[in-house]
């Protein structure tokens, strides 16, 4: 799956992409370099493989693209990005949108369009204007894609796991069921007095109910390191497709992994036993994720 974000040049691009997807926090991305011509990052994702297209957004590198309509050939997923503190570029953005959507109405085939409203937030900018820009922004940019599958949203790198969450939903949108089923289990998962984790077997987070378990998708390194282990084990020792897995200290500290179809994984942390009411709770959410493996390998498949 081919995914191009497109933009003008310090629009937030790169930033998304290693805040989203890589391991950076929202500070260290003060210090990228504008992104020369574009580049790609390849990201595995349940089971998926996902091809994340970043185009530089400096003025020579957009009249390039435009003369080279084949380098957004094959997109999915088209995401404008729109620096919601640059308000006096939004017109010169709506034009390189414009002529973007042009290729891709040139060449019959339409990709699914996520406009981000990006740099939702007020760090480094004067609070009173923002809400003024988003107002501005909606009435420039809301009209543009109307011929196409679309959808916009507000974003920032100051919400990494809201960030996390809408790339989620955004690489799942051609697989509604999938997308679904991870919603409501998310919704299960509020009422749950544990710790748990839901990832890909890459450590891919999809959903959790803790603090600290990683940036953007990526799971901390001492979970990854354990599902990793787990995760050798089952296919060398075990050889089946799905295992379980349990650490346990004298202090009733408890840690179980449960590896579904060697795709997709339960993370559960236990500092006390359950309450009956969380137990049945887990025990649903687990079958679940099991059923949710098998949805997930069909979609590989087909
Ligand atoms: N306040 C705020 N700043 C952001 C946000 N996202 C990115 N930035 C800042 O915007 C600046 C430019 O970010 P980049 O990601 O390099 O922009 P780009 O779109 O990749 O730029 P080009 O590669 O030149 O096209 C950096 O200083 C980021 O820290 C955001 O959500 N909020
Ligand atoms: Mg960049």
């Amino acid at each position: 799956m081919k995914v191009s974000l497109v933009g003008l040049n310090n629009c937030g691009k790169t930033s998304i992409c290693s805040v989203a997807f890589g391991q950076k926090n929202a500070e260290d991305t003060q210090s990228l370099n504008p992104t020369i011509f574009y580049e790609v990052r390849h990201y595995p994702f349940l089971g998926f493989q996902i091809g994340i297209f970043d185009f530089g957004g400096q003025e020579d590198h957009r009249k390039e693209f435009l003369e080279k309509p084949e380098l957004f050939a094959g997109t999915d997923i088209l995401i404008p990005v729109v620096d919601l503190h640059d308000p006096k570029n939004f017109e010169n953005a709506k034009k390189y949108f414009k002529e973007i959507l042009d290729i891709f109405n040139q060449s019959n085939k339409k990709p699914k369009i996520f406009l981000l409203f990006h740099k939702c937030d007020t760090k480094n900018y004067q609070k009173e204007l923002i809400d003024a820009n988003i107002k501005q922004a909606r009435n420039i940019f809301l009209d543009l894609f109307v011929e196409f599958d679309f959808n916009f949203i507000f974003t920032s790198i100051f919400e990494q796991n809201d960030l996390r969450k809408i790339f989620r939903d955004i690489l799942l949108s051609s697989h509604a069921n999938l997308k679904i089923n991870i919603q409501k289990m998310e919704k299960d998962l509020q009422g749950i007095k544990t710790s748990i984790i839901i990832t890909d077997i890459l450590g891919n987070i999809l959903i959790h109910n803790v603090q600290n378990v990683g940036s953007g998708f990526i799971l901390r390194q001492d979970l990854r390191d354990f599902l990793n282990s787990c995760n050798n084990i089952r296919e060398k020792i075990f050889t089946s497709d799905s295992a379980n897995f349990k650490g346990k200290n004298d202090d009733g500290k408890e840690i179980e992994i449960y590896i579904f179809k060697y795709i997709i994984s339960v993370i559960i942390m236990k500092s006390r036993d359950l309450d009956k009411n969380s137990h049945d709770k887990v025990a649903i959410l687990i079958n679940n994720v099991k059923l949710l493996a098998d949805l997930i390998v069909s979609a590989n498949f087909n």
